[in-house]
């Protein structure tokens, strides 16, 4: 089988500078070479490049800088980019640099399913997943989603209070309240039921996205839940609930902040309280075990964050997390 990797060096979605810098960290990492070894085919050849993409590319806390701008692409040589403004739409930050890199990164994911490969998504932020999840069902319209999350990532633009969009792919592709807006809907129409998602590892959860998850019955399985039945009995029910005769392709959405901060430390909003490393394999193990695995995001490896003990166990961890949703196990 082949796996082809997205790196998505974007971090447009939230205010944290570094998160860039997480797909080429995983890939330093030796990702290619775990992957090959567990017999999979893979494709990479160099990260996607967004820097064709007329908007400032640095977070949401850098200041507007606009006008010509030297960027060096990825073969080392310098260009000249023109940068246009990305004024706020209503509360949402840098609307048209976030929807233009989506718009990309779901092309380049529905292509890759397309050829009946496995797309293996490194971000970036968790904005990507918009992407991402538009891109798989371009070619499997009964795709399920498994979102693992510290957050619901399911504001809508009227309810975001970050104006982060980071927090909102969820609710786009829902197609909630509030994203039928410019320039999102340019290019991406709901493609996701409320019934084909599901959540695990929830605990910070803004009162605006209760709400929604509350009307829409979206089920979560928050770490409240781990606690109580275990992260066997919850995988079991999370997949009962959106894949239940267990013949749907599944996505597999997974922001390394779902695990906890001793376990994922350089991330850019950790919450403690979250997953254990073992928690979070068997997630990945038990998809992959599924054998229906169609989809895979690594989200939120920040490698500029804290120490470089932290930096080296974050990025070990994501490549680790990607290897066990692929098949490697432990006997
Ligand atoms: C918060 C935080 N709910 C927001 N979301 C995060 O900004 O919408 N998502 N950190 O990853
Ligand atoms: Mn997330
Ligand atoms: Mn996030
Ligand atoms: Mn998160």
């Amino acid at each position: 089988a082949t796996v082809a990797i997205v790196g998505c060096p974007f971090s447009g979605g939230q205010g944290r500078a570094g998160v860039e810098h997480g797909p080429n960290m995983l890939i330093s990492a030796g990702l290619v070479d775990q992957l090959t070894s567990l017999g999979w085919e893979v494709h990479y050849e160099s990260q996607q490049s967004f820097l064709d993409i007329p908007y400032n590319p640095s977070p949401a806390s850098s200041p507007q800088a606009t006008g010509e701008a030297k960027v060096k692409s990825n073969d080392g040589k310098e260009d000249l980019v023109q940068r246009l403004p990305d004024p706020d739409i209503g509360r949402m930050k840098k609307p048209r640099l976030v929807s233009a890199v989506n718009e990309k990164v779901a092309q380049e994911v529905g292509s890759i399913a397309k050829k009946g490969w496995l797309p293996l998504t490194l971000g970036g932020d968790h904005s990507l997943a918009m992407g991402t999840i538009a891109g798989t069902k371009s070619k499997y319209p009964d795709a399920c989603v498994i979102w693992v999350d510290a957050h619901a990532d399911v504001n809508t633009p009227l309810t975001t209070d970050s104006g982060n969009l980071h927090g909102c792919p969820v609710s786009f592709l829902l197609g909630l309240d509030g994203t039928d807006v410019e320039p999102f809907n340019k290019w991406l129409s709901p493609c996701l039921k409320p019934e084909e998602i599901v959540y695990i590892g929830l605990r910070d959860i803004d009162a605006g996205e209760k709400a929604i998850l509350k009307q829409h019955g979206i089920k979560a399985y928050t770490m409240h839940h781990v606690d109580k039945y275990g992260i066997g009995k919850v995988v079991d029910m999370a997949l009962d609930h959106v894949n239940p005769d267990r013949k749907k392709p599944i996505h597999l959405s997974f922001d390394v902040d779902a695990l906890d901060p001793t376990v994922a430390p350089s991330t850019g909003t950790p919450v403690r309280g979250g997953l254990s490393f073992r928690e979070g394999h068997y997630i990945t193990e038990a998809v992959a075990e599924t054998g229906n695995l169609v989809a895979v995001d690594i989200m939120e490896v920040n490698p500029t964050l804290l120490d470089p003990r932290s930096v080296e166990k974050t990025v070990a961890v994501g490549c680790s997390l990607a290897r066990a949703s692929l098949g490697e196990t432990l006997l």
